[in-house]
């Protein structure tokens, strides 16, 4: 068996979170690691369904997904977690809880918001900016961009597979599996 671990990917939304962790989810299955993907967009649909994006329900959120993550890993899971997860204070509440019984790697998808609105793939910006969609991070919401993150994804000018690879080279070397 393998160590637990959790890899908490940050970002904006349209940063490429979530392709580049079901990315590394395919390549860490390839290698006999076992693994759960928890979604921002897909929490939000069950366990975190009564949340909304006010501040403390973003923390809510976080630490949810954050209990959830130690109690996976604690059961040597690799867990990967993408979430927009926009305050510092919350990641490092999760990376607490976990540390301890468990690798925590906080990794940064980072993307300027021009990237970000450019790609715009459910047109979620478009509508923030007509005013449909309030407290929409990076319009009329904060981000907070991590300051010691673990790992740095360059997303502005790298592709899903160069940060797939990334990122795993960064698992092998220092997760142990
Ligand atoms: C940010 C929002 C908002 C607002 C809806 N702000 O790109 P998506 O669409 O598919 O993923 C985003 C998702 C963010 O959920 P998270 O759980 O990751 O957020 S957090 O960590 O801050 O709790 C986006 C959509 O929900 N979405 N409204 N106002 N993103």
């Amino acid at each position: 068996g393998h160590q637990g671990a959790v890899l908490w990917f940050t970002g904006m939304s349209g940063a490429g979170k979530s392709s580049i962790a079901n990315q590394v989810d395919v390549a860490l299955n390839e290698k006999g690691i076992r693994t759960y993907l928890l979604d921002g967009d897909n929490i939000r649909h069950g366990l975190c369904k009564d949340l909304g994006f006010s501040l403390e329900d973003r923390a809510d959120n976080i630490r949810r997904v954050g209990e959830v993550c130690k109690l996976m890993a604690d059961s040597g899971v690799v867990v990967l977690a993408a979430l927009i997860s926009p305050y510092a204070s919350d990641r490092d509440g999760v990376r607490e809880r976990v540390n301890g019984t468990a690798s925590f790697c906080e990794v940064y998808v980072k993307a300027s918001l021009e990237t970000c609105e450019n790609r715009d793939p459910k047109g979620l910006y478009k509508l923030a900016r007509e005013g449909k969609i309030k407290n929409f991070t990076g319009i009329d919401d904060p981000y907070e961009k991590p300051t010691k993150p673990d790992l740095v994804l360059d997303s502005d000018t790298k592709s899903v597979p160069e940060l797939t690879n990334e990122t795993m080279q960064w698992v092998e070397s220092r997760i142990k599996l």
